[in-house]
């Protein structure tokens, strides 16, 4: 075979590195070949050839499947063995409506179930509590109680479905009421296999569903590595995400950097307890945000292989199971737009074939109406068979990490390690990924990171088809998911009045108050008293409340950055003629014009907050930031008290027909309607003249270039001043 082929090839010279550079030149820009080399926002540079020269002497270039250091992945087969599990993650409206919907996806293909439950449950609130009214069963599945997880997880056997849940405030009370339901299912604990995310640092840093402050939030996960591995041995302690970074703005090297800085963490709090490390790292799994940039995208994930193997055998971990990094990926949901809304399924299948080619064991595919609601049945079926397809039809799993020997991407798995280590070490001098995170500077890296990338696009250097290029004359509206938030608050309320009539009100106040006790002293495991509590009926809130009284709620600073989005804006033109605008908006008004950006309810999402706070500073706005988790009557107070012109609300988690006109009609009420109301974020366009007929200004969705709100909003405050 060999001779054939040596036989029909014809004679010829190869050629050498500068041949080739020198015959590009031409082709070049400014006749060099090294032009055409791109940084990426990590600071690697990417050139447009790699050859064997790259490769020679990479350490790790030549390592197998199974083994150490798994760049190539944990499982030896991997997919040609077993493909990854197809999960999507889910939840809304009741635990009803949320269990139909599982039902019907595991009869259609899906493969495990990914609970997404609302702000109120995240946030320790049950569904009756004031704070909450806008948030019950909007961004997911509203769960109160042990009933609430029955309904949830009926007629789906629990020993054979393997079941993630993304909780990580309220995660004791949900974890435990999952427990029960359980064991009321007929399943033992040991029988449970899954995943619970309980990756509360990230929260600190990016996601906002924190309930304590960090000190006893690392107890609790202390607490529950411990419990899960004596009683859960099958089930993921935890899931170390980086996703969420990436959303709010972190590229590969920071989101990669600082989660395996925050999986040492928690690696560190359990053996501070005196667990063996190989007694729980096994059951540690990981969470990666998958996005356009696809090359990177897959040697961030051999990359995380290589570096946690090391941080692993650091902390003398033996057991291979300890040493390989297991991963659930999802498609980024940043990177898909309002306009033009199908070009979202080719993006996400882009993005679900990187994640694969990086070797993940569990994967979500967003839907395509991502950027404006909750998944239709319509939208979520055509993510999940975009899974589905590439697992049966195109044969990309009978290969096992196909991309290894490449010389391209061998070389920027190195190079993608070696940017992460170097920030990792950073964190490391820091004193950990705790100090990184309490002194603010994590949070601070994200943002600039994110302000960075907005200015980016804005001025069209980055570009996104539909939105700042080849944009359509008319969108057409798509059919979207819609939520009855009265319904379900009203559902709610009278099942956890129905439980509190029915349960044993004295046995219910001694688990809540054996909790209070060992949250004080230290002592018991709190996932162990959370399920005796939850199995007699106590809720959610209550379970929280307990702990609170010791723990305390956390409050948030809100710093933000300054110039960064000035500094990345390529098209001075423009930009200096709106400075010069609101310089002269500063004059006849007799001061900056004054805007408050504010977070109503419970959704924490703060990029696009952060971001348009510090583009409209670096306009020459005055800018105050809202803290999170306002009511619309604190947000009225505040902007009264700042005295500002307007107040823009970010909403990204479908609480703006309740919120909106709440603020307007508190600031009418404190006596201030000539403040205006402008609202920003993900907002269906069904949904723009509701917001206008309440009294909204401007409504800026997704894809909005920052200086075009700006404007908007300028002269909107200069029209208000005439009045
Ligand atoms: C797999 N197995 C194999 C194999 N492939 N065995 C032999 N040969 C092969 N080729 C075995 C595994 O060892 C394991 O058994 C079993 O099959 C299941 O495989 P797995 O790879 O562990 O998959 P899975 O059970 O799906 O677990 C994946 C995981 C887990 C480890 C990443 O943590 C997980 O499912 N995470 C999902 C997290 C999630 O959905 N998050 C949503 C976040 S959304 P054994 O015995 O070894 O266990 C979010 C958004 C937001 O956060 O902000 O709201
Ligand atoms: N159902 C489905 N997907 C959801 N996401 C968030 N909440 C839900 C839900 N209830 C997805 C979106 C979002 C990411 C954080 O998770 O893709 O961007």
């Amino acid at each position: 075979m060999g001779q054939t082929a040596a036989k029909v090839a014809p004679e010829f010279q190869a050629p050498s590195l500068a041949d080739w550079e020198k015959a590009s030149a031409k082709a070049s820009p400014g006749g060099d070949v090294h032009n055409l080399n791109w940084v990426t926002p990590d600071g690697i540079t990417v050139k447009p050839l790699y050859t064997a020269q790259d490769i020679e002497g990479l350490p790790h270039a030549n390592t197998l499947p199974g083994f150490a250091p798994y760049i190539r992945g944990p499982q030896t087969t991997m997919y040609a063995g077993r493909p990854w599990t197809i999960r999507q993650y889910a939840g809304f409206s009741t635990a009803e409506e949320s269990n139909a919907f599982y039902r019907k996806a595991l009869a259609a293909g899906g493969q495990g179930v990914s609970v997404a439950f609302d702000l109120a449950t995240h946030r320790g609130y049950d569904s009756d509590h004031p704070r909450v009214t806008g948030d019950v069963g909007k961004a997911g599945v509203a769960i109160d109680s042990v009933e609430d997880m029955k309904i949830l997880f009926d007629q789906i056997p629990l020993d054979k479905v393997s079941v993630s849940m993304t909780m990580n405030g309220a995660v004791l009370p949900v974890l435990a009421g999952y427990v029960v339901a359980a064991e009321e299912q007929g399943v033992s604990q040991d029988q449970l296999s899954g995943t619970i995310q309980n990756d509360i640092l990230k929260e600190f840093m990016v996601r906002n569903t924190y309930i304590y402050p960090p000190q006893p939030s690392m107890k609790i996960i202390g607490d529950i590595i411990e419990y899960t591995s004596k009683n859960m041995p099958k089930f993921n302690s935890i899931s170390i995400s980086g996703y969420h970074m990436q959303e709010a703005g972190a590229n590969q090297a920071l989101e990669l950097a600082f989660t395996l800085a925050d999986g040492k963490e928690y690696v560190k709090t359990a053996t501070a307890k005196g667990m063996d490390v190989d007694d729980f790292a096994g059951r540690l799994s990981f969470f990666w945000a998958i996005g356009m940039n696809f090359y990177l995208e897959i040697a961030k994930m051999r990359a995380a292989r290589l570096l946690w193997c090391r941080i692993m055998q650091d902390f003398g971990a033996k057991k291979p199971k300890s040493l390989m990094l297991r991963t659930h990926c999802q498609t980024s949901g940043w990177s898909l737009t309002e306009q033009d809304p199908y070009n979202n399924v080719v993006r996400t299948t882009i993005e679900a074939m990187a994640a694969v080619f990086g070797g993940t064991q569990s994967l979500h595919t967003n839907s395509f109406d991502e950027a404006i609601a909750l998944p239709t049945e319509f939208s979520a079926r055509i993510a999940r068979n975009t899974q589905l397809i590439i697992q049966e039809e195109t044969h990309i799993t009978n290969v096992i990490d196909p991309w290894a020997g490449s010389y391209m991407m061998e070389t920027l798995t190195q190079e993608m390690a070696d940017k992460a280590w170097a920030i990792f070490e950073e964190v490391e001098a820091m004193g950990g990924m705790t100090a990184a995170v309490d002194s603010g500077w994590a949070k601070l890296k994200i943002e600039a990171a994110a302000a960075e990338k907005q200015a980016r696009i804005d001025s069209g250097k980055d570009v996104i088809v539909g939105v700042n290029k080849y944009k359509l004359a008319k969108e057409d509206p798509i059919d979207i998911l819609e939520v009855d938030n009265v319904k379900v608050r009203d559902s709610q309320i009278e099942r956890l009045n129905a439980i509190k009539q029915q349960r044993d009100a004295a046995l219910v106040a001694q688990a809540l108050d054996a909790l209070t006790s060992a949250a004080q002293s230290g002592q018991g495991n709190l996932l162990d008293l959370s399920i005796q509590a939850m199995r007699l009926r106590a809720t959610v809130g209550e379970v929280s409340d307990a702990l609170e009284k010791v723990f305390g709620r956390h409050r948030a600073d809100t710093q933000k950055v300054t110039g960064v989005y000035a500094a990345a804006y390529d098209s001075a033109e423009g930009w200096d003629k709106l400075k010069t605008e609101i310089d002269q908006a500063a004059e006849s008004l007799g001061r900056r014009p004054r805007v408050m950006i504010a977070k109503l309810g419970q959704d924490g999402h703060d990029r696009g907050a952060k971001v348009v706070a510090t583009a409209f500073a670096d306009l020459g706005f005055d800018v105050d930031m809202g803290p999170l988790f306002q009511t619309p009557e604190e947000c009225a107070r505040q902007a009264i008290e700042n005295d500002v012109h307007a107040v823009g609300v970010s909403t990204l988690a479908a609480g703006h027909k309740t919120l909106v006109p709440a603020i307007i009609e508190e600031l009418k009420k404190q006596g201030a309607d000539d403040i205006i109301v402008f609202v920003g974020g993900v907002v269906p366009a069904q949904d723009y003249d509701f917001l206008f007929k309440a009294g909204v200004k401007g409504v800026y969705g997704p894809g909005t270039a920052i200086p075009a709100s700006a404007k908007d909003v300028l002269e909107n405050i200069k029209k208000a001043a005439a009045r």
